[in-house]
């Protein structure tokens, strides 16, 4: 038997085919994430995965802005938007989990990104920074103290997860060998990652949680 790493939880965060190489907003070796998510995802008492999973016609498309292209930003009701590809688009292929994936000791997917007028990077808060997603409201309801969080991307769904994570008071880890990231601009995901830390997020490796 597997000992559990009490009152922690792993939030396995968008390893979606789109976020992978060969998908629509491919991150550079997304895939080398699988195989170590695969290796820690029973250590956990209860695991959290994510999805990205985006209406067609969803705001952070550059398709849905004529004469926008995608990277470029835009204001959304007072808020900057990346534009990106289309991407995680609802019921398709791209929104799927990778099929390496090992998704048996999920025990709840939370799908996020769904509302056409607002993009949700973090678990927690859609991107208007304020309407929670519920996330919070179940880890407090389990008793949970710790995350453990993994996933893609680096700089975006991963961040802001772990931003709000430390906020809404949870002691936060980031797995370093169990994330990449877009990095555009390049320099981005150090960025990230150095942010993470000074906003108290403590940086680990899958190692240190294997049985
Ligand atoms: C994400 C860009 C656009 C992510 C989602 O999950 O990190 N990044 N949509
Ligand atoms: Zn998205």
């Amino acid at each position: 038997m597997v000992v559990k790493l009490d009152k922690a939880v792993l939030l396995v965060l968008d390893v979606q085919n789109d976020f992978c190489p060969g998908g629509k907003l491919e991150v550079k070796d997304g895939d080398i994430v699988v195989p170590v998510i695969n290796g820690i995802v029973n250590r956990f008492s209860k695991v959290i995965a994510t999805m990205d999973w985006h209406p067609k016609d969803h705001v952070s498309f550059a398709s849905n802005h004529p004469g926008m292209k995608v990277f470029d930003s835009v204001d959304v009701n007072g808020v900057n938007q990346v534009l990106w590809p289309d991407h995680c688009v609802q019921g398709t292929k791209g929104a799927d989990f990778h099929p390496g994936l090992d998704d048996k000791y999920f025990d709840i997917i939370l799908r996020k990104g769904t509302d056409p007028l607002w993009d949700s990077y973090s678990a927690f808060y859609e991107n208007d920074r304020k309407t929670a997603t519920g996330l919070e409201y179940y880890l407090k309801g389990l008793g949970v103290s710790e995350n453990y969080i993994c996933g893609l991307a680096t700089d975006y769904c991963v961040f802001y997860s772990a931003i709000d994570s430390v906020k809404t008071g949870f002691n936060t880890s980031l797995i370093i060998d169990a994330t990449r990231g877009v990095d555009v601009p390049q320099g981005n995901v150090k960025k990230a990652v150095d942010d993470m830390k000074l906003a108290g997020v403590t940086i680990v490796r899958s190692q240190d949680l294997a049985a």
